[in-house]
């Protein structure tokens, strides 16, 4: 048996993990396959398509990333048991990146920055967190630690998932229908879905639209964006387009509709945008290597897998 690592990054090191803590592993990297019909595993990050479709042996594939809309875009996908990288280290570091961009954008950063870089030594008023309204899409596991990660804070949290959810401090809302209600109660909007045929292209000019015209505090300048889902989720020239109308104010964005982010964007030079590479939670090698194994072994020993991807959800 052996195990494929196929990741456009990163792979030497996931491979350096899993040797270390499983010596005697046959583990081949992408391009070197070898014999295919070796191998039952796959540890997987954009993958070249078709790819897994040629090991005739293989059990099981274990994504790197959280989200697999690549994979599932890939029409000759084996239909064998797909996991999702799901773990305290990507969680954590998700909940820090959302929290960071919240105090932010509450604390009114974007103008400071501006300030600063004309040297200006000016007071702005800053609304307390319990005056500002965050509304979360997705409650799953990362927007569940949002959640948990704001509410020390004091900050109002709603979420919006596909099905109602109870979680502590969070007003739910639920589905289509519940989404103009949600959006008029949200302030400073954190997009954390995964992105599927319902939500490719929901975060757009109509959407951001709605966002809270009322009962904001007055010391916010207006509804702020956080994008750490998917590019796929967002319209990037819709968000220009609404930045520029004052519909939005200020944006964080770790995802994008084409990656790399192109030089022409003009969200690069945007003074209230702030562009990160799609790294609002890179997970530690170690962490990635040990979730690979720990599944490995338990499809083979028959125990339950953890985080399978329900293929029909896309998610
Ligand atoms: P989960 O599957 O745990 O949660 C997804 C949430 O989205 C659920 O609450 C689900 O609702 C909701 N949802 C899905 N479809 C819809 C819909 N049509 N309408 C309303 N709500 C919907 O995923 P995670 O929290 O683990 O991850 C979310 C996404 O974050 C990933 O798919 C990935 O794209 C992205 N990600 C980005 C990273 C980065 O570095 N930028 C890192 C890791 C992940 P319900 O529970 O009711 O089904
Ligand atoms: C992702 C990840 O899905 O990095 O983007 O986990």
């Amino acid at each position: 048996m052996a195990l494929l690592i196929a990741c456009s990054s990163r792979a030497e090191q996931f491979a350096a993990e899993i040797r270390a803590l499983e010596p005697g592993l046959n583990l081949r990297i992408e391009p070197n396959v070898g014999q295919a019909a070796d191998i039952e595993a796959a540890l997987v990050w954009q993958p070249p398509p078709g790819l897994l479709a040629r090991l005739p042996g293989l059990r099981l594939i274990v994504s790197v990333g959280a989200g697999v809309d690549g994979l599932l875009a890939d029409p000759t996908l084996p239909k064998v048991p797909l996991v999702r990288f799901v773990d305290p280290d990507l969680t954590g570091r998700m909940a820090e990146y959302i929290t960071l961009q919240v105090l932010y954008h509450q604390r009114r950063m974007s103008e400071f920055r501006d300030l600063q870089t004309q040297r200006v030594w000016r007071y702005l008023p800053e609304p307390a967190a319990s005056d500002v309204r965050v509304g979360l899409m997705g409650l799953g596991v990362l927007g569940r630690a949002a959640a948990d990660a704001l509410r020390p804070f004091g900050y109002r949290l709603r979420g919006w998932s596909r099905t109602p959810k109870t979680v502590e401090g969070v007003v739910s809302f639920c589905g289509p229908e519940g989404l103009d209600a949600f959006l008029a109660e949200t302030d400073i909007l954190a997009v954390l879905l995964p992105l599927t045929q319902e939500t490719r292209g929901l975060v757009n000019r109509g959407l951001l639209g709605r966002l809270s015209r009322h009962g904001r505090s007055p010391l916010l300048p207006g509804p702020a964006l956080i994008n750490a889902g998917r590019g796929g989720l967002q319209v990037d020239r819709d968000i220009v387009a609404a930045l520029q109308s004052g519909e939005l104010y200020a944006a964080s964005l770790d995802v994008f509709e084409t990656e790399p982010l192109p030089a022409a964007s003009p969200l690069w030079q945007h003074p209230r945008v702030v562009v990160t590479p799609h790294n609002a939670a890179e997970s530690a090698p170690a962490a990635i290597a040990r979730y690979a194994l720990r599944q490995w072994r338990a499809y083979n020993s028959g125990a339950a897998l953890d985080h399978v991807v329900d293929r029909t959800r896309g998610y």
